[in-house]
């Protein structure tokens, strides 16, 4: 993703985006305790801050899915129909992709985004090394209903969510996605989806602390974001990044924490911080396969089959419309 990061980015024009960016920056940072939206971390900055992560040595996620998908190619491909139409949630880097098109049959592609720009070069990309591929780019925020182009309404159709995002969801908006999914890919489909396993409590540290900071400035941009196109005044090195393993919440949550007593400006509203105070800006839920498999069944998907790496760090999972 040069880019472009995964799912979360937000639905409308871009004068719109920026008006639900200001409206949702202004009421979640009035809220206690004060929160930002993850979604807000992909502009182009964090986009390019999101794959130097995906590349780091801490960051295990990215790599071991890539392993299953390579690994597990023919067994997924197996569980396809030849001609369908494999439909992309929140297209990113087209490495993941690749894997999926190079072992199954698939007659059409349609990777949906909200970045338009984005997804048409990635198209364009794949157009020259898949020739025969169908590819119809859909500008969509897929987090919310949307139509399939008409050329693949016939096709059996696989879904694709790769990377964990569902994990960057609450548990209600990650049922509410499937479900969403499942109304809009139909009957009988099927979605391959990623999941981020639980696992030693260190390890999630770790891939959420790295050594170079990388994460930090990741998560710091989103006050930079809010100075740049929001006329904030935040004062980037009075706050500090935090990620911590909630075990209740089987959840990784990253706050930015106020190093000082101080007041920040943006949008004709001011925001007092205390020493210490979090805006709490990410949950990255863990799952067991057990917890995955009743998320599915409650939101009208079946597991059919799941795969994991040797160590048990990841999990992809092949589900059925139910
Ligand atoms: C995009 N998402 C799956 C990443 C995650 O691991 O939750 C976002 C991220 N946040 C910090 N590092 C990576």
């Amino acid at each position: 993703m040069s880019m472009h990061a995964p799912a979360l980015a937000d639905a409308h024009l871009p004068d719109e985006q920026t008006s639900a960016f200001a409206r949702d920056a202004v009421g979640d940072l009035s809220q206690h305790p004060k929160r930002l939206s993850p979604k807000y971390f992909y502009d182009a900055t964090g986009s390019e801050l999101f794959e130097a992560i995906t590349r780091l040595p801490e960051y295990y996620p990215t790599r071991t899915e890539l392993g299953i998908l390579r690994d597990r190619g023919g067994e997924i491909a197996s569980l396809i129909s030849d001609n369908a139409a494999l439909v992309e949630f929140g297209a990113g880097a087209t490495t993941k992709v690749r894997l999926l098109l190079e072992n199954c049959a698939f007659a059409a592609y349609v990777p949906v985004d909200i970045s338009g720009d984005f997804i048409k070069a990635q198209a364009e990309a794949l157009r020259r090394d898949f020739p025969r591929l169908a590819i119809y780019p859909l500008t969509a925020d897929f987090t919310a209903p949307f139509a399939l182009p008409s050329a693949v309404r016939s096709r059996p159709k696989v879904g694709f969510f790769p990377g964990s995002t569902i994990g960057n969801f609450e548990p209600h908006e990650a049922s509410r996605f499937l479900r969403s999914a499942r109304d809009i890919l139909g009957e009988r489909a099927q979605l391959i989806i990623g999941a981020d396993l639980e696992k030693d409590e260190g390890v999630l540290y770790d891939a959420y602390n790295d050594a170079a900071g990388v994460t930090a400035r990741f998560n710091l941009n989103v006050l930079v974001r809010i100075n740049r196109e929001l006329g904030g005044n935040f004062d980037i090195s009075a706050f500090t990044h935090r990620a911590i393993y909630n075990r209740e919440r089987h959840r990784i949550e990253m706050h930015l924490i106020s190093k000082k007593p101080q007041t920040v400006r943006m949008l004709g509203t001011s925001f007092s911080f205390r020493p210490g105070e979090s805006i709490h800006t990410e949950n990255s839920y863990k799952y067991s396969m057990e917890r995955f498999a009743a998320l599915a069944r409650g939101s009208g998907w079946k597991v059919r089959e799941s795969w994991t790496d040797a160590a048990k760090m990841f999990s992809v999972h092949a589900l059925k419309a139910e």
